[in-house]
């Protein structure tokens, strides 16, 4: 029993010290005594990451949403399970107790099923952050469908690329949703996107804004008659343990999306077990996740983490600058919120803001912050600290991955004293490793390598839908034996992790994953354009913003400039969506290469910082005289 709720640091070693040397016993002895099972496994875990292959639990029978919903009827039936905020403050919040979440999933399970809907079927969710949403996550997994949720910000290329890729069956949308003072048509999207997806062959629409909008014949539904034929009791599916739940895209360096697919049982025990202890979520706590349930963080610790703990978990519809930059305070304060889960980003953008719109909230509800998607600076730290938590509420620098499925690196509050920027001590279970470019572990402590995994957790992806051999090779190959994680990282003198950034082609951008490759491609579309090439570079708010440089065919290109950046980036919002545009372009009419052609874009990387002091050896370039004439450019532009 004890192990499932840490309270104080001798305690943390010593469970992770077991969770290191028995592995298996400990996590049977979490599974066993936390959890309801139909049936009990015959396997705890088997492994073989050259494979890569990865089983926890197997044999046994379980249903996600029993454990989430069922288990808790009797005791906690008339507790709120979802607090809905929505968009606009004077709309009402709602509670959903769990009782009414058992109806309400069940009643949409019953019509998923009607519709032809099947135990293995993908079903593409496309929704906001409206009730549906998670209830429609909790339907599918009621009855053995595979969700794959598309954050309602991505275009209709991307959710048509996303749908094709899994085979989705059908999509699940509302007419439109609100954000801020704006609303966004998200059936049109859908409509534009499934003219080229020849599979799906049901929609189903929720009522959110009550637009006009258009209703293909024979495959597009109202959601809400739908509901109101149902009953609202279904049997859940017995799934097995390794049983798909979801399917979660995430950007690659290259390519297309990879579409990581989760289990049911390792990824239910690891995320209900990390949700407890990270946040020290206690019975009677109102917890809020600002994420988008689009996001891993989203089915994590929105959906899943909590509810399989019973907790009441908020979610909010609407931006953090709506109607003011006092809306997250405002919140807070009207719910008693005592865990607060966030962005740096977000932190940032609201730091901007200065003080008054928090000073107005009493925030004394508030006993954990989190931070999660990028690393959080220390000035972002420090004014989190100071005038949000006031320095009674420790900060939990959660680090993680979609492909990790729940937090990894992180200080358990009031049990790890926190250090600014630093993500702590790996959580229990986890075994991290640093790794130096030739592939040896780096022992010791005060030293920095790339951030890999030696040990399997129980909520790691399991493969990429449809490419084993990318899961492999993306993952598991740069080190023998080992999950790489693509983030840099380094230990200090008492052993603390710190995440020093993505070692790949990948940017985090306000706390979105972005593969240069895909909007690269976009770019490229472009018919002025010849050849792109995109790196980060660091900004106040967002961590990092996109900078391109562009050639174009016609090097006397006769229209403006800026006209062009237009294009460039309106194709870019077409493509993948709006969070991938260019911050700034540079035209340029030669990128540095190597001789075999590849983009130095380590170069371009310290151009675009304005750090052109040291570029190292330009020599061996194919073509090093380029590289003057694009920090001149550079300079011109600024
Ligand atoms: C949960 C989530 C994963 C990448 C990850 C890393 C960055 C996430 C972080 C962090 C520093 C933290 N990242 N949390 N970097 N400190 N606390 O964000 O998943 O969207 O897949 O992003 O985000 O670079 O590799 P995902």
């Amino acid at each position: 029993m004890s192990n499932y709720h840490i309270k104080h640091l001798e305690e943390y070693y010593q469970v992770y010290r077991k969770s290191i040397r028995e592995p298996e016993n400990f996590w049977e002895e979490i599974a066993e005594e936390h959890f309801m099972w139909q049936n009990k496994w015959n396997n705890i875990l088997s492994w073989d990451f050259s494979k890569p292959e990865i089983k926890w639990f197997e044999g046994a029978k379980l249903n996600i949403t029993e454990n989430c919903i069922d288990r808790h009827l009797t005791t906690r039936g008339n507790k709120t399970a979802i607090l809905f905020e929505p968009n606009n403050p004077k709309e009402p919040s709602e509670h959903i107790t769990y009782n009414q979440l058992s109806k309400r999933v069940n009643r949409f399970a019953n019509v998923l099923k009607n519709q032809g809907i099947k135990k293995g079927d993908r079903v593409c969710i496309y929704l906001p952050m409206i009730p549906e949403l998670a209830i429609s996550v909790l339907a599918c997994a009621r009855i053995g469908a595979i969700h794959s949720v598309v954050f309602a910000g991505f275009s209709a290329t991307a959710l048509s690329t996303r749908i094709n890729d899994s085979d989705c069956k059908m999509v699940i949308t509302s007419d439109g949703s609100y954000r801020g003072a704006k609303t966004i048509n998200l059936k049109g999207i859908v409509d534009e996107a499934l003219d080229s997806c020849p599979n799906v062959n049901s929609v189903l629409v929720a009522k959110r804004i009550q637009s006009e909008i258009n209703m293909v014949e024979g495959r597009d539904h109202w959601l809400q008659p739908l509901l109101d034929e149902g009953s609202d009791i279904c049997e859940a599916e017995i799934m097995d343990a390794e049983d798909p739940l979801f399917i979660l895209y995430t950007s690659g360096s290259t390519g297309k999306p990879k579409g990581m697919v989760h289990t049911t049982a390792g990824y239910m025990v690891y995320t209900a077990y990390t949700f407890k202890n990270v946040f020290q979520y206690k019975e009677d706590d109102i917890y809020w996740c600002t994420a988008d349930i689009g996001w891993i963080t989203g089915h994590s610790y929105i959906v899943y983490g909590p509810l399989a703990n019973g907790a009441t978990t908020v979610m909010f519809e609407g931006v953090p600058s709506y109607p003011d930059f006092g809306r997250f305070w405002e919140i807070v304060e009207k719910h008693k919120i005592n865990q607060f889960y966030t962005a740096p980003t977000a932190i940032r953008a609201l730091a901007k803001q200065g003080l008054e719109v928090v000073e107005k909230h009493d925030l004394s509800s508030l006993k954990v912050l989190g931070s999660v998607g990028e690393p959080i600076n220390e000035e972002a730290w420090h004014w989190y600290n100071d005038n949000i938590g006031k320095k009674k509420s420790p900060i939990v620098d959660t680090w993680w991955q979609t492909e990790t499925g729940g937090i990894m690196i992180t200080p358990i509050p009031f049990v790890t004293p926190t250090k600014p920027t630093y993500a702590t001590l790996p959580f229990i279970g986890i075994q991290p490793a640093l790794m130096d470019e030739q592939g040896e572990e780096i022992k010791g402590n005060q030293v920095s390598g790339r951030l890999c995994v030696k040990f399997p957790w129980p909520s790691m992806a399991r493969t990429i839908w449809g490419n084993h051999q990318r899961y492999k090779d993306t993952y598991f190959s740069a080190f023998e034996n080992k999950y790489f994680t693509g983030d840099g990282a380094l230990r200090d003198e008492v052993g603390y992790y710190r995440i020093t950034g993505r070692v790949d082609d990948v940017i985090i951008v306000s706390g979105h994953n972005l593969g240069t490759a895909p909007i690269e491609d976009a770019v490229n579309e472009h018919p002025a354009v010849a050849e792109s090439a995109i790196v980060g570079f660091p900004h106040d708010v967002k961590g990092n913003a996109l900078y391109g440089y562009v050639i174009l065919k016609d090097v006397g290109e006769t229209r403006k400039h800026n006209n062009l950046r237009k294009e460039i980036n309106q194709i870019i919002t077409e493509h993948i969506g709006p969070i991938a545009k260019l911050d700034k372009i540079q035209f340029t009419e030669g990128l540095p290469k190597t001789r075999s052609g590849k983009i130095m874009r380590r170069i371009l990387r310290k151009i675009a910082h304005n750090d052109t002091s040291n570029l190292g050896d330009t020599s061996t370039l194919l073509n090093p005289e380029v590289v003057q004439s694009i920090i001149d450019g550079h300079k011109n532009d600024e």
